[in-house]
């Protein structure tokens, strides 16, 4: 397939913007991209599809979502607005705990067919590749149940899903002040049996006080590592707890969140390569009011991802292009930072070589945008200017 008249920014060095552009597509794989005056003969015969000046970027990718859970908390939300804090109702047994208790009850079906709806608005917000966590389940059968929803999404939708498995998110009423008793029976194990399923591509904890320590994660990143799987981490999310650094000394993928990041943080992410994956929805929805040190992460040259964190409590936004302006208003990325953030920088922070820029080899993932500059995409609030998505070098219906 041919894409003519294309308003191309490819994502390397910057927007990387060509006008009038071309982008022949073989398979599933981007075969030429370049100016429509520079196009080989042998793609000119390609069945075409013309752009019409359109803007096209690489397909967006959601390197952050809780997609798959139990229930809702709007009632939460509401007790917030009435002056409870985050923490106050996580102690009180809500929060997170909240949304453990539905997502045990619920079968897989159930949990596949609530999830569905908030992975097409995904889709519908650009996203061609997401990933989607555990975490809610909190028991070894429970944790399985959900990554093989979160698997069970990749077939039914028209989106690559990368499982992460979510091992320490919270503690369990019957793990109650035994955090380590919990990593040793429940993360560690269903690690084992997750990754035996091949249902686990990453693995992640929650870092925080009202979560896991360093300490208590040390033995389920050793794991990680023993089973040749990448790391992630939530951390400096509340507080600064050291887990940046302490997730970069293990190589990971991506530290999330990071309103707390220490300069020691950074300079170990810097040093690892570690990709710092913003979440502004969260943020948002907390109310926090220290940001993230953005001009520190740039000035150090560490690459931003930016992400919705789609989950029940602290972020329901399933929207990426929302999370972009967020990003932009909230803590002053620029909207090309933050396209990087949900294309090339997103790519990085999940491990994945072949895709987030518009280059011949890498995959044929792309949106055609209702917009003709790439800072349209971040500068309108709450907008969906999509046209059409190629997944896989298939135009969508
Ligand atoms: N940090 C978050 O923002 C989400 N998980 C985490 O570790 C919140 C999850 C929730 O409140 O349900
Ligand atoms: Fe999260």
């Amino acid at each position: 397939m041919l894409l003519t008249h294309a308003t191309l920014a490819t994502m390397t060095n910057g927007y990387g913007l060509i006008p009038d552009a071309a982008v022949a597509l073989e398979g599933e794989r981007i075969a030429w991209a370049g100016p429509m005056a520079d196009l080989p003969a042998a793609y000119r015969s390609l069945p075409g599809h013309d752009a019409a000046g359109r803007l096209v970027t690489p397909g967006l990718i959601d390197c952050h979502t809780h997609a798959v859970f139990g229930g809702h908390r709007a009632v939460e939300f509401e007790l917030r607005l009435k002056g409870a804090s985050y923490e106050e109702v996580a102690r009180a047994g809500g929060g997170i705990l909240s949304t453990v208790t539905a997502t045990r009850a619920a079968s897989e079906a159930e949990l596949l067919a609530r999830a569905l709806p908030r992975v097409d608005q995904l889709i519908t917000s650009g996203a061609t590749t997401i990933e989607v966590k555990s975490g809610y389940g909190l028991t070894v059968a429970d944790e399985l149940k959900m990554l093989r929803v979160a698997r069970r999404i990749g077939q039914e939708c028209p989106v690559t899903v990368k499982t992460t498995h979510l091992a320490a998110h919270a503690i369990p009423p019957e793990f109650k002040g035994n955090a380590k008793g919990y990593i040793a029976e429940v993360a560690i194990p269903s690690l084992r049996a997750a990754h035996a399923e091949g249902l686990v591509d990453a693995v992640d904890a929650f870092c925080e006080t009202i979560a896991f320590s360093v300490e208590e994660l040390a033995p389920l990143f050793a794991e990680a590592r023993a089973l040749g799987l990448p790391v992630k981490l939530h951390a400096e999310q509340l507080t600064d707890q050291g887990g940046a650094a302490f997730a970069a000394q293990r190589g990971a993928l991506s530290a999330d969140h990071l309103e707390y990041l220490s300069p020691e943080g950074i300079a170990a992410m810097k040093a690892a390569g570690t990709v710092a994956v913003i979440l502004p929805g969260a943020f948002y929805t907390l109310r926090e009011t220290q940001a993230p040190p953005i001009a520190a992460l740039r000035a150090a040259g560490v690459p931003m991802a930016v992400a919705t964190d789609l989950n029940p409590g602290s972020s329901p936004l399933a929207s990426l292009t929302l999370a972009m302006n967020m990003a932009c208003t909230l803590f002053r990325l620029t909207p090309e930072e933050a396209l990087l953030g949900t294309t090339a920088h997103a790519a990085k922070a999940l491990g994945l070589a072949n895709r987030g820029r518009i280059v011949p080899g890498l995959r044929a993932d792309l949106c055609i945008w209702d917009a003709d500059h790439p800072a349209e995409l971040a500068y309108r609030i709450g907008a969906t200017p999509l046209s059409k998505r190629i997944f896989g070098g298939r135009l969508d219906a």
